[in-house]
């Protein structure tokens, strides 16, 4: 199978959509493979999630080593993190330096939004549609499009005429945003409004943030990378990468073995502050077995902490609006900050709390309230995204029979292991909803993804296979085998984007579970049983 370009047409044995951390790693597998493939990017430039999440603040939850490659002993020798948790220059600079050093640029090509896919069944390839007009052909269609490419701004009655400046957080501007001596206003307390709100509130002459909901936050404690600690990092590279494969979402972090119903209060207590006081998602993913799946000790680590947000917010009425109390730690995402409760002591802050004033309506100046007319100089939506399916409902994806991937995800996604879809041959979806790296530490999943699907495509290419696509029983199976997975845990009793929730966008309001929920170890071998077995489940032609 070659390029073939002397119609005018270009066809590839695999055309991957998205430049971000899995399409630049399933890129280099698959030209390693000897495939001729071609990445298109709806960006400018490399780096996915870390190129369009340019707003101040962002950075890592992940410890920087543990979100690196592991594929390349050099890369890991050459590239130094500067700081434990890395900020996006940063990352975005890593991803740069990654496409640099593996010559990947000459096979991308930027600024190119995929618009659509049908399969054409007689010549088995993807027909693949792109907004300017053009279109190419290709055997494997591979989505690298992340669980985030959708931003999505607040359903907000004329948001539109707003007159001042405006940036959702994910389609932030390549300048700097200067906010200094500005009322600003955030909307969106998820991981991103965090982030942001604790650097907007350095600077702006005011920062007023719009609470739909407050999320339970737990503290980063970033600091710099020293000398010492980097020789440590790179000559423990292997046991790092080990210990993540290890774990439920493939962080640094291991759950501990204890139920926290069983032991003394004293024991509970001294886990928790330890963890508290410890870097990263320690509190979330290394806390007692039990915390997610049992309400009884999930309320104990909620009021632990609550207590500390309680012991960090000097006015007492805005600490209890801080606390949830719809759902418990660690039941929505945990968002990790740095003296993120601390911004409420400042005079320069104020918190809205739309659950008790609403917002009806945004004007040429600013936001209504229940309570009032507020005027902004600058607005943040840090919204959030229609997350995981969201990317995948904006495009025209057609199968077999011209049938459409949205109605086939109609009542909840179904796919088989979340890489690939009965119906629609030959496509992959590298972090498509039902798969591991939905709720992972990312590249220790996509690594998995990326290399199970290149082993794929050389056993079908060595036997001279040009079609594949899973049983509908397959299916059932594993979407059953995900969704009896997640029963047990709390997060799918809560409305978040782990269940497809967001009221911004029509249709989104009943909960569809997105992720996995069996952990990392079950994913893979799960894949690996799969694999083993000749790829049982699919059929091979
Ligand atoms: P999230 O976690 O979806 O957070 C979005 C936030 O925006 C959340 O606080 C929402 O409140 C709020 N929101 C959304 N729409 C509105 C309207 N209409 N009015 C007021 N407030 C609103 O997105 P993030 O970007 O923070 O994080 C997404 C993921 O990216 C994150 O988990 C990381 O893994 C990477 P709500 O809670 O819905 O009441």
């Amino acid at each position: 199978m070659n390029a073939d370009t002397s119609s005018g047409v270009e066809r590839f044995d695999a055309v991957v959509i998205g430049a971000g951390v899995s399409g630049l790693y399933q890129l280099y597998r698959l030209r390693e493979l000897g495939l001729e493939v071609r990445v298109y990017e709806r960006g400018g430039g490399v780096g996915g999630t870390w190129y369009w999440n340019r707003y101040p603040g962002a950075r890592f939850d992940s410890e920087s080593y543990s979100y690196a490659y592991s594929f390349s002993d050099e890369l890991l020798e050459e590239w130094e993190w500067s700081e434990h948790f890395a900020a996006q220059p940063e990352t975005l600079r890593y991803l740069e330096f990654v496409a640099d050093k593996f010559e990947l640029r000459r096979d991308i090509r930027f600024d190119m939004t995929m618009t659509g896919a049908h399969w054409q069944e007689a010549a088995r390839e993807w027909e693949i549609f792109f907004a300017d007009g053009s279109r190419v052909y290709a055997r494997f269609l591979i989505t690298a499009i992340g669980g985030f490419a959708t931003p999505t701004l607040p359903a907000i009655e004329g948001r539109d005429s707003y007159a001042g400046e405006a940036y959702h957080t994910a389609q932030w501007p390549h300048r700097p945003v200067d906010f200094a001596g500005k009322r600003v206003a955030v909307i969106g307390t998820g991981a991103t409004g965090v982030q942001v709100i604790q650097e907007v509130a350095k600077t702006a002459a005011t920062l007023s943030v719009f609470q739909r909901q407050p999320n339970w936050c737990a503290p980063l404690l970033n600091r710099p990378i020293t000398p010492e600690e980097q020789r440590r990092i790179k000559a423990g590279y292997k046991q790092i990468f080990a210990l993540c494969n290890e774990t439920f979402a493939g962080f640094m972090h291991q759950s501990d073995r204890r139920n926290a119903v069983e032991v003394s209060a004293e024991e509970r207590e001294a886990l928790f502050e330890k963890l508290y006081g410890e870097p990263g998602f320690g509190i979330w993913m290394a806390n007692f077995r039990d915390v997610m799946i049992d309400a009884r000790a999930n309320a104990l680590l909620s009021d632990f902490i609550a207590r500390k947000i309680r012991s960090r917010v000097n006015d007492p009425a805005i600490a209890e609006k801080l606390i949830p109390t719809n759902h418990g730690f660690g039941t929505r995402r945990v968002p990790l900050e740095t003296n993120y409760y601390e911004v409420y002591n400042q005079p320069n802050v104020r918190l809205v709390d739309l659950r008790e004033t609403p917002i009806l309506r945004m004007t040429p100046s600013g936001i209504v309230t229940t309570a009032g007319a507020f005027d902004f100089d600058l607005i943040v939506f840090a919204t959030g995204f229609d997350a995981v399916t969201g990317g995948y409902s904006r495009l025209d994806l057609r199968g077999a029979g011209g049938r459409r991937l949205v109605d086939k995800w109609a009542e909840g996604p179904r796919t088989f292991l979340g890489l690939l879809h009965e119906g629609f041959p030959n496509l992959v979806t590298l972090v498509g909803p039902h798969n591991a790296a939905t709720f992972c530490n990312m590249p220790r999943c996509i690594e998995q993804n990326v290399e199970w699907v290149t082993r794929l495509l050389a056993r079908l290419r060595a036997q001279g296979r040009t079609r594949i696509e899973p049983t509908p029983a397959a299916e059932d199976e594993w979407t059953a085998h995900v969704l009896d997975g997640a029963a047990r845990m709390l997060l799918t009793k809560v409305d978040s984007w782990f269940n497809g929730v967001n009221r911004n966008v029509a249709g989104r309001d009943l909960r569809r579970f997105q992720l996995y929920a069996n952990g990392l170890p079950t994913y893979r071998r799960r894949c690996e049983e799969v694999a083993a077995q000749d790829y049982a489940g699919t059929v091979i032609a």
